[in-house]
């Protein structure tokens, strides 16, 4: 137990020019039109994950607030959906 931890952190920024995902689903799998957004129709989660990820509640998910999301969600340690609107950001 070293230097472990910093692998899971290194490896969500490698993430980065594929795209993050959420519950297992990356970003650009659930873009389906692939117009950068991840619309209602095209995330394959729950909706209350939907709320949680889209950040400025535009019912769109950009790549920007799946990064955020996903990168949250892995420093706050959840092991499952975040609350609502994610406040506390
Ligand atoms: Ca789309
Ligand atoms: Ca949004």
């Amino acid at each position: 137990m070293r230097k472990l931890l910093i692998l899971p952190v290194l490896a969500l920024g490698a993430c980065a020019s594929t795209g993050p995902s959420i519950g297992g689903v990356s970003f650009a799998d659930m873009d389906t039109n692939a117009d950068g957004k991840v619309t209602m129709e095209e995330f394959t989660g729950k909706s209350a994950v939907f709320d949680a990820v889209d950040a400025n509640d535009d019912k769109t998910i950009t790549m920007e607030e799946a990064a955020a999301y996903a990168r949250a969600r892995r420093l706050g340690g959840g092991d499952g959906e975040v609350r609502s609107t994610g406040s506390r950001l």
